[in-house]
């Protein structure tokens, strides 16, 4: 057990029962010709967390604590891509077509990857997900399950769409959620802001937050 400063109050984590949840860290949200662009986003904004998440992840792979990534993706038949969510909004690029990294958000297209820095290791857990949360039509449960994991710490983009979805999609399920500050970003600075208040907020309602410092100086 490591006691772990964190808002609203401090979160004793269990090294056998927690896992590192790196969510969506993929080219197509943080490169200029890919999905998060296509939507009119600044992208650099969130590609600036690269490298605190890097430590972070670093920091649970020196600990020998599990690390889990993400990946927003589609199959490229696109069944399991709803009309709704391809016709949603007016992006210069909807997921599937052919953008200058490739397919948008289609599972193995170059765009779609995980960015170099942060590829996942030889086995570790890679999670493709159809929809913004991460429990959703994915195995994610079960494995965690599998693994007796109940504690998540969370990185990745973006922290009110894909990161909050999947901490409330945890936290309904019974897992105790811990979001790192410096490893989330969103393409709006207010939407971050409000999802880091709102998740502690009412005595940690939704989950902890943290700063990085602090989550590596409780895991080391
Ligand atoms: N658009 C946006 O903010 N996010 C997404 O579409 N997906 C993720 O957050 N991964």
């Amino acid at each position: 057990m490591a006691e772990i400063k964190a808002e609203p109050f401090p979160l004793r984590l269990d090294r056998d029962a927690v896992a590192l949840i790196v969510i969506d860290m993929q080219r197509d949200f943080t490169e200029e010709g890919g999905f998060g662009a296509s939507l009119g986003n600044d992208v650099a904004r969130v590609a600036k967390i690269v490298p605190d998440v890097k430590r972070l992840i670093e920091g649970f792979r020196a600990a020998g604590l599990p690390v889990i990534h993400t990946m927003e993706c589609h199959r490229p038949d696109l069944s399991d891509l709803p009309r709704a969510k391809r016709e949603r909004g007016s992006p210069r690029l909807r997921i599937g077509d052919e953008g200058p990294m490739g397919r948008v958000l289609i599972a193995g297209e170059p765009g779609t990857a995980i960015l170099p820095e942060l590829a996942p290791l030889k086995g570790e857990t890679v999670i493709e997900k159809p929809g913004k949360g991460a429990f959703y039509a994915t195995p994610l449960d079960y494995i965690l399950k599998e693994r007796r994991i109940v504690q998540l710490v969370f990185a990745g983009v973006t922290t009110e769409v894909c990161v909050q979805t999947t901490m409330r999609e945890a936290n309904d399920r019974g897992y105790e959620c811990l979001l790192v500050e410096e490893a989330t970003e969103s393409y709006f600075p207010e939407f971050k802001a409000a999802t880091m208040a709102m998740i502690r907020a009412q005595g940690a309602i939704v989950g902890w937050t943290a700063h990085l410092a602090d989550v590596l100086k409780g895991i080391a």
